[in-house]
């Protein structure tokens, strides 16, 4: 095999850009901090930052985005740092990404451009990548018309299909089978997945989530928790694809625990959409563990772009522990506690034994490993097993002596030939 010895890949050099206007909503503004977000993303994609330029103005201008004025500096910068690239903190609409360059003479992208690089570069499952090629077509759907714009649009008038018509037309229709055949791909693996989960509910085995801000420490947790191993480097979107491990809560109560693709502020709704067939999974988890940095001054802000997020993906309604993460790194500061709380840190391991109470309290749901000593007059008490609870081991002696995995629900049907395991305890799911 041909071995790459080096990397050809080349680096970036990019000047960012960003526009504060009071008409551009919360999420589409620029500021100092979302462009520090930005860099880190770039340094991620593998490019450096070599200037950068924040305007503020009242409205955006409709041809340039930022003042014509400003486009001049920003290109002036361009030259003087020997730019190639410019990054927008906003989102672009396709023209003004077509006019500005032209205007700079380097490419242009803006944020979801950016993400969608990254996404990119760093899918490596089969579903991850369709996942991405699926967002990258979304996004360039509507970018292919003023890439073509000079050309003259023929709409849909009889006779105008196959020979004559455009290339623009041409390279959409191509697209938009793509677009629709990864659809299809996807819907498979859709398919496969809800096959899986009936699977598990049938065996009752509670889901955990991880979800949280890119680099809340989501892979470190899990890692901590079960030994997975996965890969946590200090940079955005480091893990893509869904790790899932289980966890052993107690001697009666085992989960399968998932890691899951971070989120940002601005992130594509080409993204979303196309992830949705993994992160449905959120809306089927028995409890999100939602892992929050309180060491990055943003967090307050980073954990409500998460929530919207997970309520546009539709999982408003399954519960969450929040899991304040990193506070190895906080000095004194104090932070709200409580049932829904936990204060961690994923890396020194403090706050481990209150996350396990917590997750104990909230999924152990009473499966009971016991063992039963069933008169054989009572047989049918082993039929009844075998159908509501999992069924381990059968010795015949001097009783049927049943090993078995069983519900509160199918506990008590057989209370009174339990030798060993059961302990009935408080049930706060009564509560
Ligand atoms: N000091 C400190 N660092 C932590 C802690 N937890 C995680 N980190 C560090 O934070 C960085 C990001 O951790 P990851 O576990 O990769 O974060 P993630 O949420 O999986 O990130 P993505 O997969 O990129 O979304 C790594 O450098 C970790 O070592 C913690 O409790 N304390
Ligand atoms: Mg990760």
């Amino acid at each position: 095999m041909f071995e790459k010895t080096f990397d050809e890949k080349k680096i970036n050099r990019a000047v960012l850009c960003g526009l504060n206007s009071p008409v551009l909503s919360r999420e589409q503004n620029a500021d100092e901090v979302s462009l520090e977000e930005l860099e880190a993303l770039l340094e991620t994609a593998g490019g450096v930052c070599v200037g950068t330029v924040l305007q503020n103005k009242a409205t955006p201008d409709s041809k340039f985005f930022l003042g014509e004025g400003k486009v001049q500096e920003v290109k002036e910068l361009v030259q003087a740092a020997g730019a190639d690239l410019v990054v927008f903190d906003n989102e672009l609409s396709p023209s003004q990404q077509r006019v500005l360059t032209e205007t700079l003479g380097i490419q242009v992208l803006d944020r979801a451009a950016l993400i969608l690089d990254i996404f990119a570069q760093r899918a490596r499952t089969a579903e991850g990548r369709l996942q991405v090629e699926l967002a990258q077509y979304k996004y360039l759907l509507p970018r292919l018309t003023s890439m073509w714009s000079h050309l003259e649009r023929q709409e849909g008038a009889i006779g105008t299909r196959g020979p004559g018509e455009t290339q623009l037309e041409t390279d959409r229709r191509i697209i938009r089978k793509k677009i629709t055949k990864l659809e299809e791909e996807l819907k498979e693996v859709r398919r496969v997945r809800s096959t899986q989960r009936q699977k598990r509910e049938k065996n009752e085995i509670p889901v955990v989530a991880i979800v949280g801000y890119t680099n809340a420490g989501k892979s470190t947790l899990l890692n901590h928790l079960t030994g997975a191993g996965i890969q946590a480097n200090n940079r955005l979107f480091d893990t893509l694809d869904t790790t899932t491990r289980t966890l052993e809560l107690s001697d009666t109560c085992t989960v399968l625990i998932s890691d899951t693709v971070g989120f940002i502020s601005k992130l594509p709704h080409q993204l979303v959409e196309a992830f949705k067939a993994t992160l449905e999974e959120l809306e089927y988890a028995d409890l999100l563990l939602h892992v929050i940095d309180v060491s990055n001054p943003e967090w307050q802000t980073q954990a409500e772009v998460v929530e919207r997020l997970i309520n546009e993906l539709g999982a408003w309604e399954t519960p969450r522990l929040d899991v304040f993460n990193k506070c190895d790194l906080l000095e004194g500061e104090i932070l709200p506690r409580g049932e829904e709380k936990v204060l961690l840190s994923a890396r020194t391991g403090q706050g481990m034994e209150d996350l396990m109470d917590k997750l104990r309290r909230r999924l152990d749901q009473g499966l009971h490993h016991v063992k039963l000593a069933i008169p054989y007059d009572q047989g049918g008490l082993v039929d009844m097993l075998y159908r509501e609870a999992k069924v381990e081991s059968v010795e015949y002696s001097d009783a049927i002596e049943v090993a078995a995995v069983c519900t509160p629900k199918v506990l008590g049907q057989v209370k009174e030939y339990v030798t060993e395991g059961w302990q009935p305890q408080k049930e706060f799911w009564e509560e």
